[in-house]
């Protein structure tokens, strides 16, 4: 069983094209729309889709308490519903319903990775229509979570995803903090940390053509110092580590 979490905020415009687009692209799919009260009526349309189409749910929260709590409380529902499956996908059309079934088909290989990430920044993966100073960010952060947390994985601030809900389980998701992009790259470092396997297929992200972005300051700044300071403990650990050893 799979559920697709779609987390809103203001989205009206774009969530009806994003729930159909997946429908289409996977139809055994479940999706949860989890809505933060927006004041432009997501939240209601959603409630309106439900009733028709018993493959689609809404949780309504109670304020904007951003994606990482969103998601949190996404992943307590679909675990408490048995769900073995669990996708994460914004609403905005940045992430292509066509995309859903080459990471789903990834999560069910032989191999069993515990983390299948949508990735931009490798061979096959592209960005349309985003402007220069979004490129350099995007590929700046990834290139200096890469270089501080020493790992391999080339999109970890991605949010199109799907986690196997057995390592989800095993995770201590009570502790996690984090609010914007940083939450990827948490789940991320969290899920190597516990000698996860991560696997990134090529997507074609796009740009969002309606509604407005919660990309800010606050949201950039939170990623860099949380990243530093994992990146500082960790390589403390690896020095430790090598004394103990010499
Ligand atoms: N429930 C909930 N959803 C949120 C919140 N903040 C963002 N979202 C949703 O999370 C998804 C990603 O947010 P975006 O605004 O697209 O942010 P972004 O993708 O980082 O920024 P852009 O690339 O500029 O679009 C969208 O579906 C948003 O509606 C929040 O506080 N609560
Ligand atoms: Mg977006």
């Amino acid at each position: 069983m799979i559920l697709v979490i779609i987390p809103t905020y203001n989205e009206r415009a774009s969530l009806p094209r994003q729930v159909d687009g997946v429908r289409a692209a996977a139809p055994d799919a479940h999706i949860l729309v989890v809505d933060d009260a927006s004041p432009d009526g997501t939240g209601e349309w959603a409630d309106a889709r439900a009733g028709e189409d018993a493959h689609v749910h809404v949780l309504h929260r109670p304020g904007k308490q951003g994606l990482g709590a969103a998601y949190l409380a996404g992943f307590a529902w679909a675990l408490e519903r048995g769900y073995d499956l669990v996708s994460e996908m914004d609403a905005d059309g940045s992430h292509r319903a066509g995309d859903l079934p080459a990471l789903l088909a990834a999560a069910s290989s032989p191999e069993v990775p515990d983390l299948v990430i949508g990735s931009r920044w490798v061979p096959g993966g592209s960005v349309v229509n985003w402007p220069r100073h979004r490129l350099v960010l995007s590929t700046g952060a990834n290139r200096y979570v890469r270089l501080a947390l020493g790992i391999a994985v080339h999109d970890a601030t991605a949010g199109f995803r799907v986690y196997r809900a057995s390592t989800l389980r095993s995770l201590d998701l009570t502790a996690v903090e984090s609010q914007g992009y940083c939450f990827q790259v948490d789940m991320t470092w969290r899920v190597l940390r516990a000698g996860g396997t991560v696997v990134e297929v090529p997507i074609t992200f796009v740009e969002r053509d309606a509604g407005a972005s919660k990309m800010s300051r606050a949201i950039v700044g939170e990623a860099l110092v949380k990243v530093t300071r994992w990146g500082l403990v960790h390589r403390a650990r690896q020095l430790a580590g090598l004394f103990r050893r010499g």
